[in-house]
């Protein structure tokens, strides 16, 4: 059973990742229109992982006897300066999503809620793999600089990453 302050933090959590599952859709939106096909499929894909991350919290927190939250969304931006911004954008956010998971992991030690704790542990090594990918992704797109033949392939590499099986 989960306590009320757990549920509370969890369904912050549920908004959080509705939220990050939304931006990744506007980011998605502004690269396909600027013709980075590699990129939107790229988006498209993390704000479909995003919102897997919000159902997988949703029902954990109903089955648990809690009860699981919709709140509204707010409007994202649809526009962004470049490539390079919207990556360093993913980094920050996924930074402040490691922040937000261990907070609740550090309640849940508290409270002695081992359960929920354990359920959280996913996330975390989650974390640490799209943490680790975004700042690879900017690492390479400060090697290319304004290289237009280094960006092209950087959409086309994109474009295959997107293909892998979604978690
Ligand atoms: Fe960015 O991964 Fe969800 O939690």
């Amino acid at each position: 059973m989960l306590s009320k302050k757990i549920n509370a933090l969890l369904n912050e959590q549920i908004a959080s990742e509705a939220a990050a599952s939304a931006y990744y859709l506007a980011m998605a939106s502004w690269a396909q229109a600027h013709g980075y096909n590699g990129l939107s499929q790229f988006l498209y894909r993390h704000s479909d992982e995003e919102r897997m991350h919000m159902l997988k919290l949703f029902h954990f927190v109903n089955d648990r006897g809690g009860f699981s939250e919709v709140r509204a969304q707010k409007t994202f931006p649809s526009n962004y300066k470049s490539i390079h911004q919207i990556v360093e954008q993913i980094l920050k956010h996924e930074v402040k999503v490691t922040g937000e998971i261990n907070k609740i992991v550090d309640a849940c030690l508290k409270e002695r809620d081992y359960t929920t704790n354990n359920f959280l542990q996913w996330y975390l090594a989650e974390q640490i793999e799209e943490e680790t990918l975004a700042q690879s992704l900017l690492d390479k797109l400060n090697l290319i600089g304004n290289d237009k033949g280094g960006m092209y392939q950087f959409d086309r590499d994109l474009e295959e990453l997107s293909k892998a099986k979604i978690e």
